[in-house]
């Protein structure tokens, strides 16, 4: 009997396993204090085997790792390592694949990566050997303003040259209703001689030893073209009062947001965002800068959820 038995099985094509149906799936960091989503990974071999069946599938990616970004069911009994069993007379296995908030913000997500590494005897080849898992980072912002009165606190007008030109305008981002209250600069009909220079200035400083990298973002739209135009800003030199163009102040442009602004006039919303290594141990003060623009031209600018995230 256990030599028929064993002859039938060495008629059989050898079993391969597989990830099946999916080979990637998204997800989504929970709230602090709040369970994740389990997603439900699915593996399958090509054919019934007679015994249980043993899979290791290894998790590898940019996340804080195994009990911090995320947790399986089963459990991993050596960290990044997941063992599953294809039951005896079946051949289907399943895992759950459970993201938790491990209080770190990654500003390019959770990119993962689940690889079929170590096989059962009774399994002889892996067929899609990879599964990919992307996990969007939700970690709060620490600076949020979407301007909900405005001006508000949390910024400061600084004219370093000319009149003031940051106002408030309804039709904020998204919905350009009045009620929507964002951030504008336009020199336009604001009186002055020539070309005017202000800065939108956080009123208080980010606390660089509190944080490694920054990561600011925000929403910008441009109802008309003329004369100037705006650029994000940063210094850790400026005294947080009077002239933003003193003796001895200096401002780093936020590079990836300027090249990546709308064009004056384009009346659309856009995201912009940049993330910035290596702050320093000094205070920051991030602005917004709206220069040029006279009382003849000037194009205008709205700025709306401004937000920056760190570690
Ligand atoms: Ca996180
Ligand atoms: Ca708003």
């Amino acid at each position: 009997m256990l030599a028929f038995l064993f002859s039938c099985e060495e008629d059989y094509e050898p079993a391969t396993i597989t990830f099946y149906p999916a080979l990637n799936a998204t997800g989504v960091e929970p709230e602090e204090n709040a369970t994740g989503t389990p997603l439900t990974v699915v593996l399958r071999t090509s054919r019934v085997l007679l015994e249980d069946s043993r899979v290791n599938i290894r998790i590898e990616g940019n996340g804080a790792g195994y009990g911090n970004s995320y947790t399986t069911f089963p459990p991993q009994l050596e960290p990044g390592v997941v063992t599953i069993t294809v039951p005896a007379e079946e051949n289907e296995a399943t895992f759950r694949f459970i993201p938790r908030n491990d209080g770190v913000f990654i500003p390019t997500d959770y990119q993962y990566t689940f690889t079929i590494d170590e096989i059962d005897n009774k399994i002889r080849s892996i067929g899609q050997k990879h599964f990919s898992m992307t996990v969007t980072d939700n970690t709060a912002a620490f600076f949020l303003d979407n301007f909900s009165t405005c001006p508000g606190t949390n910024f400061t007008e600084r004219v370093a040259s000319g009149v003031s030109t940051w106002g408030c305008s309804g039709f904020g981002y998204p919905d350009e209703t009045p009620a929507n209250l964002c951030r504008e600069a336009n020199a336009f009909n604001k009186g002055g001689a020539g070309a005017s220079n202000s800065y939108l200035v956080m009123t208080t400083p980010i606390d660089g030893t509190q944080y490694d990298f920054l990561y600011i973002s925000a929403q910008v739209y441009s109802r008309f073209t003329g004369a100037g135009g705006i650029k994000f800003v940063y210094s850790t030199n400026y005294s947080g009062t009077g002239n933003p163009e003193a003796d001895g102040v200096t401002w780093t442009e936020l590079t990836e947001i300027n090249a990546a602004l709308p064009a004056a006039g384009t009346q659309d919303w856009k995201e912009v965002a940049q993330l910035v290594e290596n702050i320093g141990d000094d205070p920051v003060y991030i602005a917004i800068q709206h220069n040029g623009g006279t009382t003849a031209s000037s194009s205008s600018w709205r700025i709306d959820d401004f937000s920056i995230k760190g570690n």
